[in-house]
C-alpha cells in the first residue's frame, strides 16, 4: 500500500487554547468569564467545524453583475456562502455589540475581542466589515450628532440579523492612499440644499454594507486634510436602488478573496455631514484606532491558527524515523514562533483592556495616552509577525504547505493584508511619533515599570532596554529625518519591550497562581530573540 499522510486537524479552538483561557482568568472577574464562556465555546467549535467542512480549502469568490439582460445597470454583488452566514453569527454572538455593551464594561472590549479572535479565520474576512461597523459606531457615538446616532448606531450594534447594518470606511483614493489629505472627492450642495458626493473611491471594502463613513472636500474649501469633511452615506435609497453609486469592478487581490473589495464612482451620492464641514481626518480617527485594534486581533488569530496546524502536523508527520515533533530543530523553530506569538498576544489584549477602560470612562489621562501609543504598535508589529509566522507555517508543512487545497497557502496570502490595510508599517511608525509627542516616553516608562513591579523582578533587563530606546528617541529630537528614518526599528523595539514586560507579569501570575513555569521559558525565549530593533 502507498503511504498516505494524515491531514492536520483542529479541535475546539476555545477549549484547546490554554493561553486565552488563562489570560481571561487573570483579567476578567470570574462571573464575567463564566457568563461569556458558552459563547466562546460555541465560537471555538464553529472554528473547528468550518475547518473540517472546508472540503477543498479553495476560497469561493464574490461576483459582480453590472448589467441585466435588457441593458439596465444593476451592479449586483453576490457574496460567498461563508459571507451569507456572517450576519447570523455576528448578531448571535454580538461580535460588534459586545464591545459596546454596558453589561461587562469595562471588560467589554476584552470580551468582544476574545470572540473576534475565535471567529476570525472561519469568517472569511467578514470581520473586515464588522471592524468598520464597530469603528463607525464609535465615531458616531463620539460625534454628538444625535439624529445620526439614533438612526445608525442601534443598527450597527444590532443583535438581530434582520436589523443589522454593516458600514464601510471609504477613505482610499487613487491619489490619497496613505496620504488621505489628497482626497479628490467633492461634496456639493444640490438645489434642495442636500450634500451630494462626486468622486472615485479606489478600495471600498465590503461595498455590500448599508452605509459608509467617507471623506470629501466641500466645494470651495481649501486643500489638505484639515479641509476635508466627514460624511455618512447610506448605500441604497428607500426603493433599494444604489444611492448615486456605480460599482466599476471588484478587485482581484492576492488574498482576502471572499471580501468584495470594489472600485466605485460616487455620482451625486446623497450624504450627511458628521459634524462641522472640516477636520474630517481628526473626526474619523477614532474609527482608525478601532479598526487597527481589530487588525491586530485578527492577525493574532491567524498566527494562532498557523501554529495550531503546524504543531498538530508535527505530531503526524514522520521523517528520518522520528515524528517532526521529536526533532530538536523543528521543535525549536516552532517554539521560537510560539514565543513571539504569545508576546504579541499579551500586547494586543492589553490594548483591548485599555480601550475598554477608556470607553467606560474609568481610564485616567496617562492610560488614555498609553492606549493611543500602543494601538499603532500592536497593529504594526502583529502585521509583520503574522506574515513571518504564516510563511514559516508553509515551510513547516514542506511541499504540502505550498499546495493550495491543503488550506495552508491561503493563510499566507491572507496574512499579507494585515501590514497593508489600515495604515502600512511605516505609516503606523510615523503615527507612533505623532502620538508620542513630547512626553509619551514617560508614559511608556511608567507603564513598563508598573508591569515589572507586578512581575516582581526584571531579570531580563527589560527596563534597561527601554532606557536605550528612550535615549535613542531623545537624541533624534533635533533631526526629524533621522528620527523618521529609524521610526520603524524604534516602534518595533517599543512593542517588544512592552510585550516582554507584559509576558513577565503573566509568567509571574502563572507561577504564583498555578505553579506553572512554562511562560517563563516563553519569556526567556522571546527576550533571547533580542528586544532591540533599533539598528
Ligand atoms: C480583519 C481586520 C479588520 C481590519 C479592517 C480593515 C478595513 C480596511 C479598510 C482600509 O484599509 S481603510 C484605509 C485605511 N487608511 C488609512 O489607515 C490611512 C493611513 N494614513 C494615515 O493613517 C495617516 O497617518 C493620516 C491620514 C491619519 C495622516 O493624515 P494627515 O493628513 O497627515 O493628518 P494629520 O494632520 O497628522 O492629522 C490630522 C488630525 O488627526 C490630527 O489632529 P488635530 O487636527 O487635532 O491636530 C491628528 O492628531 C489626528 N490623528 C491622526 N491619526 C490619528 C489621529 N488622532 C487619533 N488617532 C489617530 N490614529
Amino acid at each position: 500500500m502507498d503511504f498516505t499522510q494524515s491531514a492536520p486537524e483542529l479541535g475546539n479552538q476555545y477549549r484547546e487554547d490554554a493561553l486565552l483561557r488563562d489570560y481571561l482568568a487573570r483579567t476578567l472577574p470570574p462571573a464575567v468569564q463564566a457568563a461569556i464562556e458558552p459563547d466562546l465555546d460555541a465560537l471555538g467549535e464553529h472554528a473547528a467545524t468550518a475547518w473540517r467542512d472546508a472540503r477543498s480549502h479553495t476560497p469561493a469568490q464574490p461576483s459582480l453583475t453590472q448589467w441585466d439582460a435588457w441593458g439596465r445597470r444593476i451592479d449586483r454583488i453576490e457574496t460567498t456562502p461563508a459571507w451569507r452566514l456572517g450576519a447570523g453569527i455576528a448578531t448571535r454572538y454580538g461580535l460588534v455589540a459586545a464591545g459596546h455593551a454596558a453589561t461587562h464594561a469595562p471588560h467589554a472590549r476584552v470580551d468582544q475581542f476574545a470572540r473576534v479572535y475565535l471567529y476570525h479565520v472561519a469568517s472569511a474576512f467578514y470581520t473586515c466589515p464588522l471592524a468598520m461597523s464597530d469603528g463607525a459606531a464609535t465615531v458616531l457615538k463620539a460625534s454628538g450628532e444625535q439624529a445620526l446616532v439614533d438612526r445608525a448606531v442601534p443598527r450597527l450594534l444590532a443583535r438581530d440579523p434582520a436589523q443589522m447594518w454593516l458600514s464601510g470606511q471609504w477613505m482610499t483614493e487613487t491619489a490619497g492612499g496613505s496620504d488621505v489629505g489628497n482626497t479628490h472627492t467633492i461634496a456639493r450642495l444640490d438645489a434642495d440644499g442636500r450634500w451630494r458626493l462626486h468622486g472615485r473611491k479606489w478600495f471600498t471594502s465590503a461595498v455590500v454594507g448599508e452605509m459608509a463613513l467617507t471623506l470629501a472636500r466641500p466645494e470651495g474649501a481649501g486643500g489638505g486634510a484639515d479641509a476635508l469633511a466627514l460624511f455618512l452615506l447610506e448605500t441604497r435609497d428607500a426603493q433599494g436602488a444604489w444611492n448615486g453609486i456605480r460599482i466599476d469592478r471588484l478587485k482581484d487581490k492576492l488574498g482576502t478573496r471572499e471580501l468584495p473589495t470594489a472600485e466605485i464612482h460616487l455620482d451625486g451620492a446623497l450624504a450627511t455631514p458628521v459634524g462641522e464641514l472640516a477636520h474630517g481626518v481628526r473626526r474619523i480617527a477614532p474609527m482608525l484606532n478601532v479598526t487597527r485594534s481589530w487588525n491586530a486581533v485578527c492577525a493574532l488569530a491567524t498566527m494562532r491558527r498557523c501554529l495550531v496546524l503546524a504543531n498538530d502536523y508535527a505530531t503526524r508527520r514522520t521523517v528520518f524515523a522520528r515524528a517532526l515533533v521529536e526533532q530538536p530543530l523543528h521543535r525549536a523553530t516552532l517554539a521560537g514562533l510560539q514565543a513571539e506569538f504569545e508576546a504579541a498576544f499579551q500586547l494586543v489584549f492589553f490594548v483591548a483592556e485599555h480601550l475598554g477602560h477608556a470607553e467606560a470612562s474609568d481610564a485616567n489621562t496617562p492610560e488614555r495616552a498609553l492606549l493611543r501609543l500602543l494601538t499603532p504598535l500592536a497593529k504594526l508589529w502583529t502585521g509583520k509577525l503574522v506574515v513571518r509566522i504564516a510563511s514559516e507555517t508553509c515551510e513547516a508543512f514542506g511541499g504540502a504547505g505550498y499546495i493550495e487545497d491543503s488550506g495552508i497557502p491561503q493563510l499566507l496570502r491572507d496574512a499579507q493584508v494585515f501590514p497593508i490595510w489600515e495604515g502600512t508599517t511605516n505609516v503606523l511608525a510615523l503615527d507612533l511619533l505623532r502620538a508620542l509627542g513630547a512626553d509619551g516616553m514617560t508614559v511608556v516608562q511608567h507603564a513598563v515599570e508598573a508591569l515589572l513591579a507586578e512581575a516582581g523582578d526584571d531579570r531580563h533587563g527589560i527596563a534597561a532596554m527601554l532606557r536605550r530606546a528612550r535615549d535613542w528617541h531623545a537624541a533624534r529630537q533635533a533631526d526629524r529625518d533621522a528620527l523618521e528614518a529609524g521610526a520603524r526599528g524604534f516602534a518595533l523595539t517599543l512593542a517588544r519591550v512592552v510585550a516582554a514586560a507584559l509576558l513577565a507579569r503573566h509568567a509571574a501570575w502563572m507561577r504564583r497562581g498555578r505553579g506553572d513555569s512554562r511562560c517563563e521559558d516563553v519569556l526567556a525565549r522571546f527576550v533571547g530573540h533580542g528586544l532591540s530593533r533599533l539598528g
